[in-house]
């Protein structure tokens, strides 16, 4: 998969190459490139953004630039058919569903706005030549879409073929239930005055499944009761 992100602060994007993608991109699974807005912009000061036209607080992102960048980071790459991810808090919410429809294609764009977002022509000028998508990754306000974008292709890039470093757990993840995971231990059986459960200390697979299971029940009606109804949805 190729992955471009276009931001005004590229270096967001440094801390791939120590992670998850770093090894992806160094066994060739995934082709990462970032590229800097400013480089688009034709002042001397590189300027990105102006005043809201009809008024109001902060500035919006122009057009211009983001037409030049897109269209030369989608030449570059010669993909035929690219999805454009705009971060955006106006966006569709971000889920798992989502990541494993994403890590599907062969190439995501992501346009990581700033200050209070991009001039609207652009994404209606990207929606009528490709296909586009705003995404959000939560109720919440960042200061621009560089976060929500790692974010996104963190969790698009663990499901890549060939990026399982742990086979068993994306099969668990498969099920997809949509409960909660279970309490996980590991040595030493007493820490500080806790103790392993002794149901996993058993030996007994069939009654460690059966804990396993009641605990994420118990956790889900806890924390999230609004995945518990979709989860007794799913299981009939
Ligand atoms: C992209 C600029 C900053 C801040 C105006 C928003 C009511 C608009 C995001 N889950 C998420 N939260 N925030 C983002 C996100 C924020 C961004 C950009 C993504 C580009 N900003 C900003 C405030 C506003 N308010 C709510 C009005 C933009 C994602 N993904």
């Amino acid at each position: 998969m190729r992955i471009d992100a276009v931001s005004i602060f590229p270096s967001y994007f440094d801390v791939l190459g120590i992670s998850l993608l770093g090894k992806a991109q160094g066994r060739g699974i995934v082709d990462f490139h970032v590229h800097d807005l400013r480089d688009a912009a034709t002042d001397k000061h590189r300027t990105v953004d102006d005043k809201p036209a009809g008024g109001g607080a902060g500035m919006v992102m122009k057009a211009e630039p983001w037409g030049v960048m897109l269209d030369r980071v989608i030449a570059d790459s010669g993909v035929a058919d690219p999805l454009i991810i705009f971060p955006s808090p106006a966006g569709e919410v971000f889920n798992q569903r989502m990541a494993k429809e994403l890590a599907k294609e062969q190439q995501l764009i992501f346009g990581c706005g700033r200050y209070e977002g991009i001039d609207q022509r652009v994404f209606d000028e990207y929606a009528s030549r490709y296909r586009v998508k705003l995404v959000s990754i939560g109720d919440y306000v960042l200061n621009g879409g560089e976060v929500a974008s790692l974010a996104m292709i963190e969790a698009i890039a663990r499901l890549l073929p060939g990026m399982v470093g742990n086979p068993e757990s994306l099969v668990e993840e498969s099920h997809e239930d949509g409960l909660l995971e279970y309490p996980s231990y590991t040595a030493p059986a007493s820490w500080r005055g806790h103790e392993i459960p002794q149901v996993l200390l058993s030996g007994n697979h069939k009654l460690v499944a059966e804990w396993r299971h009641q605990q994420r029940v118990k956790r889900t009606r806890e924390v999230r009761p609004d995945l518990l109804e979709t989860a007794e949805d799913k299981a009939g």
